[in-house]
């Protein structure tokens, strides 16, 4: 395989040298940040430490952490290390719980995330000549504008349709021969549907691969994904605080992680509880600190995202770190009468089942002191269409297997196809009223 787009000396330096390049940067980094960003200044002064102090990567753990709220305490631009005239582009969350967070990026810090997108696409065998179908969504999201500059970097041709419109979306797949898909899953079940409605072949089609992120999705539902759509479906990490998506990718050789382009973002793992900083191959809470960006790096970000660092050398021959799979994040874990529960679990159980479909909606309420969970899912039309005693055995054996990979009790709801509401990004999986 032709790799069209990638730093090869960088991607498989010994970890040795990656790592005295990684110091180099760090320390120039906390340098600059304790100059400019009195905020970071105030909490390194608080911890006692000082720039001169990171004397090796070790030393990262002396450093204070980052986290949500001191992007919303800093609103809106608070936290840049540049005058705001070098800043040439902003993004912010969507603010549904709170204050939006606001990040910036200068013209380097644009240029470099296009080449690590790049870098990231020629994991997905992406090269020069692909048609890249890019329906994330376009806007103060990163996902749209971030991978789009990735796919001009690297010179293949960008189709920026961004989410919604769906069926258009198909005409376009078809008419101009798409090659590359990149969505969120969710979204990509729902191109399946209109494909399947306008009765259009996916083995037609010219997709090869789907590169899908933004949000958790699980093994079953990538089985899922890839026979629905007949492409191979890979892995994208990625988070605007950091940088966008392109912060790790999976590779076509293993679908066990994704490479951390550790030469810009450096990961660490800690226990979400008491912030120790857990030895390698330890699954906890995932923390990046940036190296290179200019307008707004982050020190110890916290990202509530849970993963586990692999340190194997990849068959593709990347020595970049690996992240598995994330599962989930602390903050959506639900706490169902005193048991965790990660809405991913759920979905692996329920994309395990045949006549199953890979969309559901999570509802938790409290009746009196007692949490409720349930799980509202679709079946096929053959399945939705039989007995409705063979509708209760199925509710009832997805509740038991629930009961017994989960340990806890829900009432499932089998719903008719095309029921649940269909995301155009981020699927919204779990409603909880408790919160309400
Ligand atoms: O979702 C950036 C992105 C765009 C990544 C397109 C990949 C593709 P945010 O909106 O800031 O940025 O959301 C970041 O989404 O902390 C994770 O909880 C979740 N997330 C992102 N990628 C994945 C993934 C973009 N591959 C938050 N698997 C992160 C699981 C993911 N969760």
């Amino acid at each position: 395989m032709a790799i069209h787009y990638w730093e090869e000396e960088i991607e498989t330096l010994p970890r040795i040298g990656l790592q005295s390049i990684q110091l180099r940067r760090l320390q120039h980094l906390v340098t600059r940040v304790y100059k400019t960003v009195k905020p970071y200044r105030d909490k390194m002064e608080e911890k006692g430490v000082r720039p001169e102090d990171i004397k090796s990567l070790d030393d990262l753990g002396k450093l204070p952490f980052t986290v949500k709220d001191d992007l919303r305490d800093n609103y809106p631009f608070g936290l840049f290390t540049v005058p705001l005239d070098e800043v040439v582009r902003v993004h912010a969350s969507s603010g549904t719980t709170g204050k939006p967070t606001v990040v910036g990026y200068t013209e380097k810090d644009i240029d470099l995330w296009a080449s690590v997108m790049a870098r990231a696409l020629a994991c997905a065998g992406a090269h020069k000549g692909d048609m890249v179908h890019n329906a994330y969504g376009y806007g103060l999201f990163t996902g749209g504008l971030g991978a789009h500059y990735g796919v001009e970097k690297m010179g293949a041709t960008v189709i920026p349709v961004s989410g919604g419109n769906t069926k258009r979306q198909i005409t376009i797949m078809r008419d101009f021969g798409s090659t590359v898909l990149l969505s969120t899953p969710s979204y990509a079940l729902n191109l399946a549907d209109a494909m399947d409605e306008m009765q259009v072949d996916p083995t037609k089609l010219s997709l090869r691969v789907g590169i899908f992120g933004a949000e958790p999705w699980s093994e079953n539902m990538r089985e899922e994904v890839e026979r629905k759509l007949n492409l191979k479906a890979v892995d994208i990490y990625g988070l605007s605080e950091v940088m966008g998506p392109g912060v790790a990718m999976e590779c076509l050789h293993t679908t066990k992680g994704m490479h951390v382009f550790e030469d810009h973002f450096l990961p660490e793992i800690i226990d979400p509880e008491s912030g120790e900083v857990l030895p390698p191959g330890e699954k906890g809470e995932l923390v990046f600190t940036t190296l290179t960006k200019e307008a707004f790096p982050i020190i110890r970000y916290r990202t509530k995202d849970i993963s586990r660092l692999i340190y194997e050398t990849c068959e593709c021959g990347r020595t970049l770190v690996r992240m598995e799979k994330v599962t989930g994040r602390s903050d959506d874990m639900l706490i169902i009468r005193g048991v965790n529960v990660f809405p991913s679990q759920v979905e692996h159980v329920l994309m395990g089942i045949e006549g199953v479909e890979p969309h559901y909606q999570i509802v938790v309420e409290r009746e009196g002191n007692l949490d409720t969970m349930l799980v509202q899912v679709e079946v096929s039309g053959a399945v939705f269409s039989d007995e409705i005693r063979v509708l209760e055995n199925l509710g009832k054996r997805i509740e038991a297997e629930i009961k017994d990979m989960l340990g806890v009790t829900c009432k499932v709801k089998l719903v008719e196809p095309r029921t649940i509401q269909r995301s155009e990004g981020k699927a919204q999986r779990v409603i909880d009223k408790r919160k309400i």
